[in-house]
Protein backbone atom coordinates (compact mmCIF):
# COMPACT_ATOMS: atom_id res chain seq x y z
CA UNK A 1 0.00 0.00 0.00
CA UNK A 2 3.07 2.43 0.94
CA UNK A 3 4.31 1.67 -2.24
CA UNK A 4 0.96 2.35 -4.48
CA UNK A 5 0.96 5.60 -2.40
CA UNK A 6 4.64 6.67 -3.18
CA UNK A 7 3.89 5.67 -7.02
CA UNK A 8 0.61 7.79 -6.87
CA UNK A 9 2.54 10.93 -5.36
CA UNK A 10 5.79 10.86 -7.53
CA UNK A 11 3.21 10.43 -10.70
CA UNK A 12 1.28 13.49 -9.44
CA UNK A 13 4.45 15.56 -8.40
CA UNK A 14 6.64 14.60 -10.73
CA UNK A 15 8.40 17.61 -12.77
CA UNK A 16 6.77 16.77 -15.97
CA UNK A 17 3.65 16.57 -14.33
CA UNK A 18 3.69 19.33 -12.08
CA UNK A 19 -0.09 20.19 -12.81
CA UNK A 20 -3.22 20.70 -10.33
CA UNK A 21 -4.81 17.22 -9.48
CA UNK A 22 -7.86 18.31 -11.10
CA UNK A 23 -5.98 18.08 -14.56
CA UNK A 24 -4.40 14.83 -13.59
CA UNK A 25 -7.68 13.40 -13.40
CA UNK A 26 -8.94 15.39 -16.90
CA UNK A 27 -5.77 13.65 -18.62
CA UNK A 28 -6.44 10.13 -16.88
CA UNK A 29 -9.92 10.71 -18.89
CA UNK A 30 -8.20 11.84 -21.52
CA UNK A 31 -5.99 8.95 -21.31
CA UNK A 32 -9.02 6.08 -21.16
CA UNK A 33 -9.82 7.61 -24.03
CA UNK A 34 -6.66 7.04 -26.09
CA UNK A 35 -6.20 3.72 -23.83
CA UNK A 36 -8.83 2.64 -26.07
CA UNK A 37 -7.72 3.65 -29.82
CA UNK A 38 -4.76 1.86 -28.92
CA UNK A 39 -6.42 -1.62 -28.32
CA UNK A 40 -8.85 -0.60 -31.37
CA UNK A 41 -8.35 -2.68 -34.46
CA UNK A 42 -8.28 -0.44 -37.49
CA UNK A 43 -7.94 3.78 -37.35
CA UNK A 44 -9.52 5.40 -34.81
CA UNK A 45 -11.75 7.63 -34.89
CA UNK A 46 -11.85 11.54 -34.71
CA UNK A 47 -14.97 12.85 -34.92
CA UNK A 48 -16.52 10.25 -37.39
CA UNK A 49 -13.36 10.64 -40.12
CA UNK A 50 -10.70 7.91 -39.33
CA UNK A 51 -7.42 10.30 -37.87
CA UNK A 52 -3.83 10.08 -39.53
CA UNK A 53 -1.92 9.12 -37.03
CA UNK A 54 -2.78 7.48 -33.78
CA UNK A 55 -0.55 8.13 -31.12
CA UNK A 56 -0.38 4.59 -29.99
CA UNK A 57 2.81 4.49 -32.85
CA UNK A 58 4.62 7.08 -30.94
CA UNK A 59 4.82 5.53 -27.17
CA UNK A 60 7.93 6.38 -26.11
CA UNK A 61 10.20 6.22 -23.32
CA UNK A 62 9.91 9.50 -21.37
CA UNK A 63 12.02 11.24 -18.73
CA UNK A 64 8.75 11.15 -16.82
CA UNK A 65 8.40 7.33 -17.44
CA UNK A 66 11.29 7.10 -16.23
CA UNK A 67 11.10 8.69 -13.14
CA UNK A 68 7.82 6.75 -12.54
CA UNK A 69 9.49 3.64 -13.06
CA UNK A 70 12.29 4.27 -10.85
CA UNK A 71 10.11 5.16 -7.63
CA UNK A 72 8.00 1.61 -7.90
CA UNK A 73 10.04 -0.75 -8.79
CA UNK A 74 12.98 -2.06 -11.59
CA UNK A 75 10.40 -4.45 -12.90
CA UNK A 76 8.52 -1.76 -13.98
CA UNK A 77 10.59 0.03 -15.94
CA UNK A 78 10.22 0.76 -19.33
CA UNK A 79 13.44 1.28 -20.50
CA UNK A 80 15.21 4.22 -23.78
CA UNK A 81 15.49 0.78 -25.76
CA UNK A 82 11.74 0.31 -25.64
CA UNK A 83 10.69 3.28 -27.76
CA UNK A 84 11.80 2.12 -30.68
CA UNK A 85 8.77 -0.64 -30.67
CA UNK A 86 5.37 0.39 -31.88
CA UNK A 87 2.49 -0.65 -29.58
CA UNK A 88 0.66 -1.24 -32.53
CA UNK A 89 3.02 -4.17 -33.47
CA UNK A 90 2.68 -7.42 -31.45
CA UNK A 91 5.17 -6.68 -29.46
CA UNK A 92 4.41 -3.43 -29.03
CA UNK A 93 1.27 -4.30 -27.63
CA UNK A 94 2.56 -7.35 -25.62
CA UNK A 95 4.61 -4.92 -23.76
CA UNK A 96 2.27 -2.58 -22.85
CA UNK A 97 -0.17 -5.64 -21.99
CA UNK A 98 2.68 -6.50 -19.79
CA UNK A 99 3.06 -2.96 -18.53
CA UNK A 100 -0.95 -2.32 -17.56
CA UNK A 101 -1.03 -5.75 -16.48
CA UNK A 102 2.35 -5.39 -14.22
CA UNK A 103 0.79 -1.98 -12.94
CA UNK A 104 -2.33 -4.04 -11.81
CA UNK A 105 -0.01 -6.53 -10.08
CA UNK A 106 1.39 -3.79 -8.03
CA UNK A 107 -2.34 -2.52 -7.23
CA UNK A 108 -1.37 0.89 -9.51
CA UNK A 109 -4.94 1.17 -11.31
CA UNK A 110 -4.81 0.70 -15.27
CA UNK A 111 -5.71 4.62 -15.68
CA UNK A 112 -2.49 5.62 -13.92
CA UNK A 113 -0.39 3.32 -15.81
CA UNK A 114 -1.68 4.31 -19.11
CA UNK A 115 -1.79 8.26 -18.07
CA UNK A 116 2.12 7.74 -16.87
CA UNK A 117 2.44 6.84 -20.74
CA UNK A 118 0.10 8.97 -22.27
CA UNK A 119 2.34 11.61 -20.25
CA UNK A 120 5.46 10.81 -21.04
CA UNK A 121 4.29 10.68 -25.15
CA UNK A 122 3.17 14.16 -25.20
CA UNK A 123 6.31 15.44 -23.16
CA UNK A 124 8.44 13.55 -25.78
CA UNK A 125 6.13 15.14 -28.48
CA UNK A 126 6.00 18.50 -27.12
CA UNK A 127 9.97 18.23 -27.16
CA UNK A 128 9.86 17.18 -30.89
CA UNK A 129 7.74 19.95 -31.71
CA UNK A 130 8.57 22.26 -34.35
CA UNK A 131 6.20 24.12 -36.32
CA UNK A 132 8.87 26.53 -37.75
CA UNK A 133 10.50 23.85 -40.04
CA UNK A 134 8.99 21.92 -42.56
CA UNK A 135 11.29 18.74 -41.34
CA UNK A 136 8.76 17.47 -38.48
CA UNK A 137 6.16 14.60 -39.14
CA UNK A 138 3.15 16.46 -39.72
CA UNK A 139 0.60 13.64 -38.82
CA UNK A 140 2.45 13.12 -35.02
CA UNK A 141 2.14 17.06 -34.94
CA UNK A 142 -1.48 16.61 -36.25
CA UNK A 143 -2.32 14.31 -33.07
CA UNK A 144 -0.01 15.87 -29.96
CA UNK A 145 -1.87 19.94 -31.12
CA UNK A 146 -5.34 18.18 -31.49
CA UNK A 147 -4.88 16.35 -28.18
CA UNK A 148 -3.90 20.01 -26.19
CA UNK A 149 -6.46 21.59 -24.73
CA UNK A 150 -7.17 25.31 -25.95
CA UNK A 151 -5.22 26.84 -22.96
CA UNK A 152 -2.28 24.20 -23.41
CA UNK A 153 -2.09 24.81 -27.40
CA UNK A 154 -1.99 28.67 -26.90
CA UNK A 155 2.41 27.86 -26.38
CA UNK A 156 2.67 26.98 -30.22
CA UNK A 157 0.84 29.83 -31.89
CA UNK A 158 2.75 31.54 -34.48
CA UNK A 159 0.75 34.62 -34.13
CA UNK A 160 1.34 37.39 -31.58
CA UNK A 161 -2.60 38.04 -31.90
CA UNK A 162 -5.36 35.92 -31.25
CA UNK A 163 -9.14 36.08 -30.82
CA UNK A 164 -11.27 34.36 -28.82
CA UNK A 165 -14.81 33.17 -29.66
CA UNK A 166 -16.05 34.83 -26.35
CA UNK A 167 -14.58 38.19 -27.89
CA UNK A 168 -16.57 37.83 -31.04
CA UNK A 169 -19.55 39.99 -31.10
CA UNK A 170 -23.02 37.85 -31.73
CA UNK A 171 -25.24 39.83 -34.26
CA UNK A 172 -27.86 41.63 -33.15
CA UNK A 173 -30.76 41.60 -35.87
CA UNK A 174 -31.40 45.09 -37.20
CA UNK A 175 -34.40 46.66 -39.39
CA UNK A 176 -33.44 46.04 -43.00
CA UNK A 177 -31.95 49.30 -44.74
CA UNK A 178 -33.59 49.34 -47.87
CA UNK A 179 -37.55 48.14 -49.09
CA UNK A 180 -36.39 44.41 -49.82
CA UNK A 181 -38.25 42.33 -47.42
CA UNK A 182 -36.70 38.98 -45.73
CA UNK A 183 -37.72 36.14 -46.69
CA UNK A 184 -37.13 34.12 -43.50
CA UNK A 185 -38.77 34.40 -40.11
CA UNK A 186 -37.15 35.89 -37.14
CA UNK A 187 -35.42 33.02 -35.33
CA UNK A 188 -33.81 34.45 -32.27
CA UNK A 189 -31.86 31.07 -31.56
CA UNK A 190 -30.59 31.41 -34.76
CA UNK A 191 -29.32 34.88 -34.49
CA UNK A 192 -26.88 34.17 -31.50
CA UNK A 193 -25.03 31.73 -33.96
CA UNK A 194 -24.13 34.69 -36.39
CA UNK A 195 -21.57 37.18 -36.15
CA UNK A 196 -19.68 39.82 -38.39
CA UNK A 197 -16.76 40.37 -37.77
CA UNK A 198 -13.58 42.59 -39.31
CA UNK A 199 -10.10 41.51 -39.55
CA UNK A 200 -7.82 39.37 -39.81
CA UNK A 201 -9.13 35.39 -39.92
CA UNK A 202 -5.67 34.20 -38.94
CA UNK A 203 -5.94 35.42 -35.62
CA UNK A 204 -9.25 33.78 -34.76
CA UNK A 205 -9.15 30.96 -31.71
CA UNK A 206 -12.02 29.03 -33.17
CA UNK A 207 -12.81 25.65 -33.94
CA UNK A 208 -12.41 25.82 -37.39
CA UNK A 209 -11.17 28.86 -40.24
CA UNK A 210 -12.22 28.31 -43.90
CA UNK A 211 -9.53 29.05 -46.41
CA UNK A 212 -10.40 30.19 -49.80
CA UNK A 213 -7.73 28.02 -51.65
CA UNK A 214 -7.05 27.15 -54.86
CA UNK A 215 -7.27 23.68 -56.58
CA UNK A 216 -3.82 22.49 -55.71
CA UNK A 217 -4.36 23.08 -52.02
CA UNK A 218 -0.48 24.12 -52.24
CA UNK A 219 -1.32 28.03 -50.96
CA UNK A 220 -1.48 31.18 -53.50
CA UNK A 221 -2.04 34.93 -52.26
CA UNK A 222 -4.29 36.55 -50.70
CA UNK A 223 -6.30 34.71 -47.53
CA UNK A 224 -4.70 31.31 -48.45
CA UNK A 225 -1.02 32.94 -48.25
CA UNK A 226 -2.26 34.43 -45.25
CA UNK A 227 -3.25 31.36 -43.39
CA UNK A 228 -0.09 29.53 -44.66
CA UNK A 229 2.11 32.06 -43.36
CA UNK A 230 0.60 31.95 -40.37
CA UNK A 231 0.23 28.18 -40.02
CA UNK A 232 3.28 26.85 -41.26
CA UNK A 233 5.01 25.04 -43.24
CA UNK A 234 3.35 21.84 -41.86
CA UNK A 235 0.30 22.89 -43.21
CA UNK A 236 1.55 22.70 -46.57
CA UNK A 237 2.52 19.16 -45.91
CA UNK A 238 -0.76 17.92 -44.85
CA UNK A 239 -1.82 19.56 -48.05
CA UNK A 240 -0.09 17.89 -50.02
CA UNK A 241 -1.59 14.43 -48.86
CA UNK A 242 -4.79 15.49 -50.24
CA UNK A 243 -3.94 15.33 -53.74
CA UNK A 244 -6.12 18.84 -54.77
CA UNK A 245 -9.69 20.01 -54.06
CA UNK A 246 -12.58 20.46 -56.68
CA UNK A 247 -14.18 23.83 -57.06
CA UNK A 248 -17.16 23.39 -54.49
CA UNK A 249 -15.85 20.98 -52.72
CA UNK A 250 -13.81 21.22 -49.11
CA UNK A 251 -11.06 19.60 -47.39
CA UNK A 252 -10.03 19.98 -43.63
CA UNK A 253 -6.59 19.57 -42.47
CA UNK A 254 -5.10 20.50 -38.54
CA UNK A 255 -4.19 24.67 -38.16
CA UNK A 256 -1.14 23.87 -36.99
CA UNK A 257 0.39 27.56 -35.54
CA UNK A 258 -2.94 29.23 -36.03
CA UNK A 259 -4.92 29.43 -33.43
CA UNK A 260 -8.09 27.93 -34.55
CA UNK A 261 -7.93 23.97 -34.16
CA UNK A 262 -8.79 23.26 -38.01
CA UNK A 263 -8.51 24.87 -41.39
CA UNK A 264 -11.29 23.48 -43.92
CA UNK A 265 -10.27 24.53 -47.47
CA UNK A 266 -12.85 25.00 -49.93
CA UNK A 267 -12.29 26.08 -53.91
CA UNK A 268 -14.56 29.27 -55.07
CA UNK A 269 -15.50 29.51 -58.44
CA UNK A 270 -13.41 31.86 -60.61
CA UNK A 271 -15.49 34.48 -62.44
CA UNK A 272 -13.58 37.24 -63.70
CA UNK A 273 -15.53 36.10 -66.80
CA UNK A 274 -18.38 37.08 -65.09
CA UNK A 275 -21.10 35.34 -63.31
CA UNK A 276 -23.20 32.25 -64.65
CA UNK A 277 -25.68 29.83 -62.81
CA UNK A 278 -22.57 27.67 -62.62
CA UNK A 279 -20.52 29.78 -60.78
CA UNK A 280 -23.22 30.55 -58.37
CA UNK A 281 -24.01 26.98 -58.03
CA UNK A 282 -19.84 26.60 -57.06
CA UNK A 283 -19.92 29.07 -54.45
CA UNK A 284 -23.10 27.80 -52.89
CA UNK A 285 -21.17 24.31 -52.81
CA UNK A 286 -18.11 25.84 -50.88
CA UNK A 287 -20.25 27.19 -47.86
CA UNK A 288 -22.72 24.36 -47.85
CA UNK A 289 -19.38 21.74 -47.88
CA UNK A 290 -17.31 23.99 -45.49
CA UNK A 291 -20.58 23.43 -43.10
CA UNK A 292 -20.68 19.90 -43.59
CA UNK A 293 -17.35 19.80 -43.13
CA UNK A 294 -17.02 20.88 -40.11
CA UNK A 295 -19.88 19.47 -38.51
CA UNK A 296 -18.77 15.93 -39.33
CA UNK A 297 -15.34 16.48 -37.45
CA UNK A 298 -17.29 18.16 -34.51
CA UNK A 299 -16.01 21.48 -35.14
CA UNK A 300 -18.69 23.60 -33.97
CA UNK A 301 -17.17 27.46 -34.35
CA UNK A 302 -16.70 28.33 -38.12
CA UNK A 303 -15.79 31.63 -39.40
CA UNK A 304 -15.57 31.99 -43.53
CA UNK A 305 -13.63 34.56 -45.40
CA UNK A 306 -15.64 36.17 -48.28
CA UNK A 307 -15.10 33.53 -50.73
CA UNK A 308 -13.95 34.13 -54.51
CA UNK A 309 -14.60 37.66 -53.84
CA UNK A 310 -10.79 38.82 -53.99
CA UNK A 311 -8.62 37.46 -56.92
CA UNK A 312 -11.15 35.23 -58.39
CA UNK A 313 -13.18 38.16 -58.97
CA UNK A 314 -17.02 37.26 -57.68
CA UNK A 315 -18.48 40.45 -57.08
CA UNK A 316 -18.95 40.99 -53.20
CA UNK A 317 -22.53 42.63 -54.15
CA UNK A 318 -23.80 39.22 -55.28
CA UNK A 319 -21.60 36.76 -53.53
CA UNK A 320 -22.56 37.97 -49.99
CA UNK A 321 -26.43 36.71 -51.24
CA UNK A 322 -24.90 33.24 -51.78
CA UNK A 323 -23.23 33.09 -48.74
CA UNK A 324 -25.76 34.17 -46.03
CA UNK A 325 -28.43 31.97 -47.80
CA UNK A 326 -26.72 28.97 -48.11
CA UNK A 327 -25.65 29.95 -43.95
CA UNK A 328 -29.57 30.19 -43.20
CA UNK A 329 -30.67 27.20 -44.58
CA UNK A 330 -27.64 25.10 -43.55
CA UNK A 331 -28.59 26.40 -39.70
CA UNK A 332 -31.91 25.78 -40.16
CA UNK A 333 -30.93 22.40 -40.77
CA UNK A 334 -28.48 21.81 -38.44
CA UNK A 335 -28.55 24.61 -35.87
CA UNK A 336 -27.97 21.99 -33.09
CA UNK A 337 -24.76 21.21 -34.33
CA UNK A 338 -22.83 24.79 -34.72
CA UNK A 339 -22.56 27.06 -31.70
CA UNK A 340 -21.09 29.91 -34.55
CA UNK A 341 -20.63 31.07 -37.81
CA UNK A 342 -18.44 33.75 -38.57
CA UNK A 343 -18.63 36.13 -41.41
CA UNK A 344 -15.16 37.43 -41.64
CA UNK A 345 -14.38 40.42 -43.49
CA UNK A 346 -11.36 42.05 -44.29
CA UNK A 347 -12.63 45.42 -46.45
CA UNK A 348 -14.71 48.35 -44.94
CA UNK A 349 -16.94 47.60 -48.19
CA UNK A 350 -17.56 43.85 -47.40
CA UNK A 351 -18.61 45.03 -44.04
CA UNK A 352 -20.57 47.64 -45.50
CA UNK A 353 -22.59 44.59 -47.70
CA UNK A 354 -23.18 42.32 -44.93
CA UNK A 355 -24.42 45.00 -42.35
CA UNK A 356 -26.90 46.13 -45.97
CA UNK A 357 -27.94 42.46 -46.10
CA UNK A 358 -27.58 40.17 -43.17
CA UNK A 359 -31.24 41.71 -42.12
CA UNK A 360 -33.00 39.74 -45.08
CA UNK A 361 -31.53 36.48 -44.27
CA UNK A 362 -31.30 37.00 -40.23
CA UNK A 363 -34.28 39.66 -39.92
CA UNK A 364 -34.91 41.71 -36.77
CA UNK A 365 -38.74 41.10 -35.02
CA UNK A 366 -41.27 43.42 -37.23
CA UNK A 367 -41.94 46.59 -35.56
CA UNK A 368 -45.08 47.30 -33.77
CA UNK A 369 -45.87 49.54 -36.68
CA UNK A 370 -45.91 46.62 -39.03
CA UNK A 371 -47.59 43.97 -36.31
CA UNK A 372 -50.37 46.49 -35.67
CA UNK A 373 -50.71 47.47 -39.91
CA UNK A 374 -51.12 44.10 -40.36
CA UNK A 375 -54.03 43.62 -37.84
N1 LIG B 1 -8.50 37.53 -43.26
C1 LIG B 1 -9.75 37.58 -43.75
N2 LIG B 1 -10.03 37.84 -45.03
C2 LIG B 1 -9.00 38.06 -45.85
C3 LIG B 1 -7.67 38.02 -45.44
C4 LIG B 1 -7.43 37.73 -44.07
N3 LIG B 1 -6.20 37.65 -43.58
N4 LIG B 1 -6.88 38.29 -46.51
C5 LIG B 1 -7.68 38.50 -47.55
N5 LIG B 1 -8.97 38.37 -47.17
P1 LIG B 1 -8.80 35.94 -51.93
P2 LIG B 1 -10.32 34.23 -53.75
C6 LIG B 1 -10.21 38.49 -47.94
O1 LIG B 1 -8.18 36.65 -53.09
O2 LIG B 1 -10.91 35.41 -54.41
C7 LIG B 1 -5.34 32.69 -53.70
O3 LIG B 1 -4.17 32.89 -54.41
C8 LIG B 1 -10.18 39.33 -49.18
O4 LIG B 1 -10.34 40.70 -48.85
O5 LIG B 1 -7.91 35.58 -50.82
O6 LIG B 1 -11.22 33.11 -53.40
C9 LIG B 1 -5.76 31.25 -53.71
O7 LIG B 1 -4.67 30.37 -53.69
C10 LIG B 1 -11.36 38.78 -49.93
O8 LIG B 1 -12.54 39.42 -49.45
O9 LIG B 1 -9.52 34.58 -52.40
C11 LIG B 1 -6.52 31.17 -54.99
O10 LIG B 1 -5.65 31.01 -56.07
C12 LIG B 1 -11.42 37.33 -49.53
O11 LIG B 1 -10.51 37.20 -48.44
C13 LIG B 1 -7.20 32.51 -55.08
O12 LIG B 1 -6.38 33.40 -54.31
C14 LIG B 1 -11.05 36.34 -50.62
O13 LIG B 1 -10.00 36.85 -51.41
C15 LIG B 1 -8.57 32.47 -54.46
O14 LIG B 1 -9.18 33.70 -54.71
Amino acid sequence: MALQMSALFSYVRAPLCTVPLPRVCADIQRAGIKFKHIFTPGSPQLGGKPATSPLRGHIHTAPRAEKFSTTTTAAFRWSRQDSGSSSSSPQGRAGWLGRVALGAAFGLSAAVVVQSLHTGTLAAMAQKVNLNSAEGDWKETKDFLLSLSVKDRRQYYRTPKSVPLDNIEVWTPTAAAGSEKSKYPRNEKLDKKISLYSGDITQLEIDAIVNAANNSLLGGGGVDGAIHRTAGPLLKKECASLHGCETGEAKITCAYGLPAKYVIHTVGPIAQGGVGEVQKKDLRSCYRNSLQTATANDARSVAFPCISTGIYGYPPEQAVHEALAIVREYLEEHHDKLDRVIFCVFMPTDRELYLQNLPLYFPAAPTETTVKSKL
